[in-house]
């Protein structure tokens, strides 16, 4: 039997993605100012924000994995797997250190320019996060967070600092991360504290309608400074199952998914989607608009969509609706393996998912997150086989590629941490994602040195053969 032939683009974009916040560290060198992350123990889902910092607490955010200082031999690391892209995000407090302030911190543009210049040095194209649940702490306390229409001016500055200051450099943008999280981690994705049940929703797609007026204005600014420059909208978009064929199932679960896509619908399309004014009305929601905000929405829409996929969620019509950074947290799937964090595993899902969106959305589509977090054993500077990571990546792959010939314009994929990172719903080290090992555990403590993973050189072959090694193994 012949080889089976690679399906990948020859131009496939593949590579690995990070967050500032979770990598970073120095929260507070070099001019940074703090952002939501800095003031939170135990991550976006299971820590809570606090006013002060309370010194004798550990915050992972402060030093993560000192990518801040590490970020060369990490590149290098990258680069040596083959990566031809890399997304990270730039952390908004690190340019404006209150969100807000009058003229940027050169100390920060500065950290950014270094590390496109040490990716770009090995041809590896960076893609751009341009808040990744990273609010400045200063927006979240004094304004609220995206709740205020001030943040639209106060995010169109920022980028429009960052667009002059790296438009050489940067082709590829995200404008926010996994948006649709404003409903279930509203201070990740909005910088929202919600703890009135009575105006939540009220908020949240006011909030929801200051970020789409803010990302149009944000695209129309690329355009003008970077024309050939692409910006995505970015969701969670793991899917969401119904748990039977009863008919109350199914259409709760289409109502529950459509909660998602009405960011990618405006953002792609450009305009509300016509469900939206009895998603409004059905819970007493009133979104103000201004002038121009439906012009400017319609007349900037994004150019790709990039989406998170992990797992997916089993809904039952009633049932409490809550998530994680994994997505829709729902009823037990039987017919599926979960990871030690209790994510379900599902390669065939994310097939799924790739024909749900390109035949809904019918442009380009990017995964920049889709990752494996385990717990690896470091004995004696020496990782033990990691072959949770290898079979998952392998099985994504595998239905990624088949997605592509089922006609559907993928050009990218990064693995979620290819090195050790902190966790954004926990907090924790210990959850693994990375190709790489970083010796540091939860509390703190170890030499934050970088060791291989059997992983690591796995990921090399896959790339250096665009995928085609993939049907050498069974795995
Ligand atoms: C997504 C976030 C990432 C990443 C990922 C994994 O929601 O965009 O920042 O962290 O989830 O989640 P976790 O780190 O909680 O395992």
């Amino acid at each position: 039997m012949t080889k089976q032939q690679s399906a990948f683009p020859d131009d496939f974009l593949w590579g690995g993605a990070i967050a500032a916040n979770q990598a970073e560290g120095a929260w507070n060198e070099d001019g940074r100012g703090p952002s939501v992350n800095d003031y939170n123990t135990h991550g976006l889902v299971e820590g809570e924000l606090t006013d002060t910092l309370d010194l004798n607490q550990y915050y992972p955010s402060h030093e993560a994995i000192d990518f801040y200082h590490r970020y060369k031999e990490d590149v290098k690391l990258f680069a040596e797997m083959g990566f031809t892209c890399f997304r990270t995000s730039i952390a908004w407090s690190r340019i404006f250190p209150n969100g807000n302030d009058k003229e940027p911190n050169e100390k920060g543009l500065q950290f950014y320019d270094h590390v496109f210049d040490e990716l770009l040095k090995y041809d590896i194209e960076p893609i751009v996060t341009i808040s990744h649940f990273e609010t400045p702490h200063h927006l979240v306390k004094e304004y609220g967070g995206w709740k205020s229409r001030d943040l639209i001016d106060f995010y169109t500055n920022y980028c429009e600092t960052i667009f002059n200051r790296y438009k050489g450099k940067v082709k590829y943008w995200m404008n926010f991360n996994e948006i649709n999280h404003m409903h279930t981690i509203p201070i990740a994705a909005g910088g929202l504290i919600l703890d009135d049940e009575e105006t939540k929703l009220q908020d949240i797609y006011q909030a929801s309608h200051h970020v789409f007026v803010a990302a149009a204005k944000a695209q129309k600014l690329l355009k003008s400074i970077i024309p050939n420059a692409w910006m995505g909208a970015m969701l969670s978009l793991s899917p969401i199952y119904p748990d039977t064929c009863n008919p109350d199932d199914v259409f709760e679960s289409y109502e529950l998914r459509r909660r998602s896509l009405y960011y990618s619908d405006v953002m792609i399309r450009g305009y509300y989607p016509s469900y939206a004014k009895r998603m409004w009305k059905d819970n007493g929601v009133e979104v103000k608009m201004e002038e121009g905000d439906l012009d400017i929405i319609r007349a900037y829409p994004v150019d790709y969509l990039g989406f998170s996929y992990y797992r997916s969620s089993t809904h039952q019509a009633g049932m409490k609706i809550y998530g994680n950074t994994g997505g829709i947290i729902g009823r037990e799937n039987p017919y599926l393996v979960k990871t030690d964090w209790g994510w379900p595993i599902d390669p065939k899902g994310f097939r799924y998912v790739c024909n749900e969106l390109y035949d809904r959305y019918q442009i380009p589509l990017m995964i920049v997150e889709n990752g494996y977090g385990g717990k690896d054993e470091y004995v004696e500077g020496k990782i033990l086989e990691d072959p949770g990571r290898v079979q998952y990546l392998n099985q994504h792959l595998r239905n990624l590629e088949e997605a592509i010939r089922d006609g559907c314009d993928v050009i990218g994929y990064t693995w979620w941490g290819p090195i050790d990172i902190v966790s954004a719903g926990t907090g924790e080290m210990r959850k693994r994602y990375g190709f790489i090992y970083v010796d540091k555990d939860n509390e703190g403590n170890g030499t934050l040195d970088r060791v291989k993973k059997p992983s690591f050189d796995w990921y090399k072959r896959i790339i250096e053969t665009n995928g085609a090694v993939l049907h050498d193994k069974d795995e």
